[in-house]
């Protein structure tokens, strides 16, 4: 089965463009494979990498892989059920949580389990978190939407590691097709952390109690550099970004109109207007965003989110168009990528 891949580079990565996964194992090393896949297994360790399939494609032909990559030497391990592989610069990480009525406690287990582990071998400035959350919108058995108990087990996890909010990554919290919740995330031992917020954006981190009883803790983006003064060259990691502004959902309902305000998010996210509260200088535009990822709750919205999409982003750009729910029940669309 042949698969279209996106390959993400991480600051020592050798490799870009999509290509094979033999053939990247063959030229260089793979750090793991995110495999956005027909069916959901727990994270394991395979040819001396980690693989993670997630249940975020209907079909074979819809199935991709996202394949991170490294110039060095990578050792693979399992710490209280998160599989992780590093290279001594890079950790991926990545943990499952079975299909239960209640997730909350399961939730700040498996993120302890992997805290824990990147403070264990000393990845303590972690950089982008992803989490796919099957039934994201329904409600657990004590009537608490899925998502909402997601980020209670979350916030919770956070907490006992006094991880603030200002420290939290980017992260993306998505519906998928099924398989309870799984997650991945990646950290450096000596990269130089920025948290940036969109400055049209409440910090999701101080979301009314409206959403739920705790808030979902990421950053809008987070950048990475070799050290602190660098402002320029850095890689940017764009969170998942809806039709948001302040805390309020806009445009129920209208998927054109959601769209465009994610777009918009973005655009004004990595804009020097916005990342000059950091003092950051990058002349970005939506032109510079790569390995984007679309989800679109409604399939049959898809060819119109992409036409859209199109015209906005680069020609070059590697995109992906996911059909999953996103995390309030009134957002259409969800949209991320990385400026590198
Ligand atoms: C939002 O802006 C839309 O819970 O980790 C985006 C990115 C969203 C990450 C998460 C949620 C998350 O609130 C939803």
């Amino acid at each position: 089965m042949t698969q279209a891949q996106q390959t993400v580079n991480l600051p020592s990565s050798v490799f870009t463009g999509l290509t094979e996964v033999s053939e990247i194992a063959a030229t260089g090393n793979v750090l793991g494979v995110i495999n956005y896949t027909t069916e959901c297994t727990d994270p394991r360790v395979e040819n001396g990498q980690l693989r993670l399939d997630l249940h975020m494609a209907a079909t074979d032909s819809e199935a991709f892989a996202e394949v991170w990559t490294t110039a060095r030497p990578v050792e693979t391990g399992e710490h209280h059920g998160a599989v992780y592989a590093h290279d001594g610069e890079y950790l991926l990480v990545a943990g499952r949580i079975a299909p239960t009525g209640r997730y909350t406690e399961d939730t700040r287990a498996a993120y302890v389990a992997a805290l824990d582990l990147m403070d264990t071998l000393g990845y303590k400035n972690c950089f982008r978190m992803w989490n796919f959350i099957n039934d994201i919108n329904a409600d657990n058995t004590e009537g608490l939407e899925i998502y909402r108990d997601f980020c209670k087990g979350r916030a919770e996890a956070f907490e006992l590691f006094h991880f603030g909010d200002k420290e939290v990554p980017s992260a993306t919290g998505i519906g998928s097709q099924g398989g309870g919740i799984a997650f991945y995330f990646l950290a450096s031992r000596s990269a130089a952390l920025t948290s940036v917020e969109n400055s049209k954006q409440m910090a999701a981190y101080h979301y009314p109690r409206q959403y739920g009883p705790r808030p979902p803790k990421f950053a809008r983006a987070t950048y990475l550099a070799a050290t602190h003064t660098d402002r320029r060259s850095g890689q940017l990691y764009v969170a998942g970004t809806a039709s948001i502004r302040g805390h309020e959902t806009l445009h129920d309902g209208d998927i054109v109109k959601q769209v465009e305000l994610s777009l918009d998010n973005i655009e004004h996210l990595i804009s020097d207007e916005n990342l000059a509260d950091y003092e950051i200088t990058q002349g970005n535009s939506l032109l510079n965003l790569d390995n984007i990822k679309v989800y679109v709750r409604h399939r049959s919205d898809i060819p119109a989110v992409r036409k859209m999409c199109e015209e906005r982003f680069s020609p070059n750009a590697r995109v992906q168009y996911l059909n999953v729910d996103v995390c309030r029940a009134d957002l259409l669309v969800e949209i991320e990528g990385i400026v590198a």
